[in-house]
């Protein structure tokens, strides 16, 4: 059952965490075993005749250990394969009991637990965590009704309106089949090939070349059902429903040349920054959003509300927030969770159905038959990730890996010998669909009203700020300037010449194709909240790296450290070697990363101390500029005191927060700190000149 305290509050302990203890096995102090609990004597050398002679066939331990290696690994995901998951929570914050009869969407007092899997969706499980890529979003609700699953993406519109066309697509998207390349890249031949010809796909494609495909962290990110669901209330009375996550810190990107570099310097950097926000209590929180309408308004907007690649401009149906996810745990084992874990947008509770969303329901077959060959069996809803909470009880039997000992001679329904147990409840809490009236003749067809492919990629662009829209072209600019068929970047050129001239025009410029004589857009409206520009903005789990060295001026870095620790910034000193490094007045501080091993593509911001002796050692390092400058020309926040200024690629300007700035020509903080604070808490300062 669902706990009815708060997690957070009570050692993080959910319903789902205290079934996960029956699993779990901890080995500290314990004696080695085989798995038939044979105590091992023995596990260095395997049994053989004599010292130099052959390894015995006998040597029943040996064969247990290696064959249990040669089968350690499963089928990667064929897409979202990378991913990283934890635990947490969520609650409601009102009732939403006029809207659906969802009971963990109607009892303020419950805390549901929930796990969240976010991924990558084109690259192999080994690639790297800052590609330009869609990042997956799924959501585990272990409800006390059974597991509901919202798996959902961090954009929300999809590359295709009709699920037959999601093997293509992905085949497009994938490494190249005879050759197997590029890795976790969409800047090749077969991925624009397929815009060029499948232009539902253009709206999409707008959001992927956006910054939204380079997000800072999962942290700092939105979610997406995509698609449109169905709320029902007690009454059956329906609303279309489309849900959001809106992260509590807002919503930041990388830029390009930093995810690139980062994919080599730290493959694992979104994983880990998620990993280390849990291990030090930075709590990720997400508010769950829904735009409704109801069920009589289906027909009454511009675009058809059942096509996922369109959105519901925010503007014209509010999104209500109406609760918040808290991830508070990370997991005992990646592979037995995060891996094993199995969703499935068809795992669904009273209150919350399908619509005839033809990507949704092309869906609803994939996810159970993929987990058939990726986890090898009907049963994975056994394996301890994938159990509900609620009670299972059916006449399915048997299969691959059955763990359930089901007594008794009855598995099937009717009976009368176990008094016809386990029985369907009809209108007492068994699931119903919701009784939609369907009519029509079989076609293998599109609607009419889902051939608009470029209204909503217009209100896209025109919603970016001109940064925004810079990042698009240079995305579309690099990506096509590695397809080698000419004709293909000339096709994508003319197709986005539909959504706007001006976009095809500024493409065109570096890339050598010929944008058509378009200088129209295919909609001329707006909707701010898809601008990342109007986001929360909070220093809050940002890192810094503080440059350096001994003899530090201890008097001026002290006093900053501490507002900055106060602010929830994380401060790490970055210096020549490892080790403590101190203070002109004897204060000590520990160095985290030597300039080898750091680099500032893995910092928000950079800290450069004051006290002269320590910085010309730094200095004496060439990777000391380096660092500096390329923090600089990333739009990061800078900050130099005392002597520190001296190393400054320019000594003012938007996010270069220097002790001189205030009162020139003399040494002291002023209000250096919350200054510098507060320039971090902007994120990038995009106004800067280079
Ligand atoms: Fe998925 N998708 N998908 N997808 N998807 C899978 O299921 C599929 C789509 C999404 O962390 C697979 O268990 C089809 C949209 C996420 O484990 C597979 C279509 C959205 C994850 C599959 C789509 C998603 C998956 C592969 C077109 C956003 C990772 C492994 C109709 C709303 C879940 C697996 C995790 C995973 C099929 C389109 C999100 C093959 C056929 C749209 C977040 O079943």
């Amino acid at each position: 059952m669902n706990n009815k305290h708060d997690p957070s509050q009570a050692g993080r302990t959910t319903a789902k965490d205290k079934q996960l203890d029956a699993y779990r096995v901890h080995s500290e102090g314990k004696k080695l075993t085989t798995n038939q609990g044979l105590t091992v004597s023995e596990d260095e050398h395997s049994l053989k005749a004599g010292d130099r002679g052959p390894t015995l066939m006998e040597d029943f331990h040996f064969r247990e250990k290696m064959t249990h290696f040669d089968h350690e690994r499963i089928p990667e995901r064929i897409v979202h394969a990378r991913g990283f998951g934890a635990h947490g929570y969520f609650r409601v914050y009102e009732s939403m009991e006029s809207y659906t009869m969802a009971k963990f969407l109607r009892d303020p007092n419950l805390v549901t637990p929930v796990f969240v899997r976010f991924s990558t969706v084109a690259g192999s499980r080994g690639s790297s965590d800052t590609v330009r890529d869609v990042r997956g979003f799924a959501t585990k609700f272990y409800t006390e009704e059974g597991n509901y699953d919202l798996v959902g993406n961090n954009m929300p519109v999809f590359f295709i309106q009709d699920a037959i066309k999601f093997p293509d697509f992905i085949h497009a998207v994938k490494p190249e089949p005879h050759n197997e390349i590029p890795q976790a890249q969409s800047a090749h031949d077969t991925f624009w090939d397929f815009v060029a010809n499948n232009t539902e796909s253009a709206h999409m494609v707008m959001w992927a070349m956006s910054d939204r495909a380079l997000p800072r962290s999962f942290r700092m990110m939105e979610g997406f059902g995509v698609h449109t669901f169905r709320f029902v209330n007690a009454e059956g009375k329906a609303h279309f429903v489309k849900f959001h996550w809106k992260p509590t810190l807002g919503m930041h990107s990388l830029v390009w040349d930093e995810t690139q570099k980062i994919a080599g310097k730290d493959p694992d950097f979104n994983r880990r920054d998620l990993w280390e926000a849990i291990e030090s209590g930075n709590y990720p929180e997400y508010e769950l959003g829904v735009q409704m309408i109801p069920e009589e308004d289906e027909f009454k907007f511009e675009f058809d509300i059942l096509d996922p690649t369109k959105i519901w401009p925010e503007e014209l149906i509010p999104v209500r927030l109406i609760g918040k996810m808290t991830l508070n745990k990370n997991t005992d084992n990646f592979f037995a969770e995060t891996e094993q874990i199995a969703f499935h947008p068809g795992h669904v509770v009273p209150g919350i159905d399908f619509t005839n969303d033809p990507l949704l329901q092309g869906r609803l077959f994939s996810y159970t038959d993929t987990q058939l060959s990726r986890l090898g069996g009907p049963n994975f809803h056994e394996i301890p990730i994938n159990r509900p909470i609620a009670p299972v009880h059916n006449n399915q039997r048997d299969g691959m890996h059955r763990m359930t000992i089901n007594p008794g001679p009855v598995s099937y329904h009717n009976n009368g010998i176990a008094g016809n147990s386990p029985h369907p409840v009809p209108r007492q809490g068994g699931y119903e669909h919701y009784t939609e009236k369907v009519e029509g003749r079989k076609v293998r067809r599109r609607s009419e009203s889902f051939m608009d492919h470029y209204s909503q990629a217009a209100l896209f662009w025109n919603s970016m700020s001109e940064v925004e829209k810079q990042h698009i072209v240079s995305a579309f600019q690099f990506e096509l300037s590695k397809v080698k068929r000419k004709e293909i970047r000339q096709r994508v050129v003319e197709v986005f010449a539909n959504v706007s001239g001006e976009l095809a025009a500024r493409i065109s410029e570096g890339i050598g194709t010929i944008p058509p004589q378009i200088s129209g857009t295919a909609s001329t409206g707006s909707s701010p909240a898809l601008s990342m520009m109007n986001t929360v903005k909070s220093p809050k789990t940002r890192k810094v790296a503080v440059l350096a060295g001994n003899r530090f001026r201890e008097q001026t870095l002290f006093g900053v450290l501490t507002e900055l620790q106060a602010a929830g910034v994380i401060a790490e000193v970055v210096s020549t070697r490892l080790g403590e490094i101190t203070g002109d007045q004897g204060g000590r501080l520990e160095v985290m990363h030597t300039l080898l091993s750091a680099d500032s593509v893995l910092f928000d911001a950079v800290l450069i101390a004051g006290g002269k002796e320590g910085l010309e050692e730094l200095v004496s390092e060439p990777k000391l500029l380096e660092f500096v400058n390329e923090a600089f020309r990333h739009y990061k926040t800078i900050g130099a005191m005392d002597e520190g200024t001296a190393i400054l690629p320019q000594k003012e300007g938007p996010g270069v927060i220097t002790t001189l700035t205030e009162e020139a020509g003399k040494i002291g903080p002023g209000n250096f700190g919350s200054r510098f604070i507060e320039a971090i808490a902007q994120h990038r300062h995009w106004t800067r000149k280079k």
